[in-house]
């Protein structure tokens, strides 16, 4: 007996990953160079969970992307640690 397309049947594996994951773009006020960006980037990528960090200092933005262990409250304070406070929490 063959019912409804496997498709509409299951959301997917795809689905359970992409849900996992999260993305924050953050303005960094502190961040005034290619220096302070690779600062961010390593100390960020060492938090387990973290997957990619790309920051832009001419527009002091750091694009980030998790999943867990990480959370976003581990990631900002972090940030507040190493001198590189997010503007918003
Ligand atoms: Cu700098």
């Amino acid at each position: 007996m063959t019912r409804a397309p496997a498709r509409a049947a299951s959301p997917g594996p795809n689905l359970l990953d992409g849900c996992a994951m999260e993305e924050r773009t953050v303005s960094i006020p502190a961040m005034h160079c290619g220096h302070c960006a690779a600062t961010i980037s390593r100390e960020l990528l060492e938090i387990e969970g973290v997957e990619s960090v790309k920051g832009d200092a001419e527009k002091k933005q750091v694009r980030i992307r998790w999943k867990p262990p990480a959370t976003w409250d581990r990631i900002a304070e972090a940030l507040a640690e190493i001198g590189f406070p997010p503007s918003v929490r």
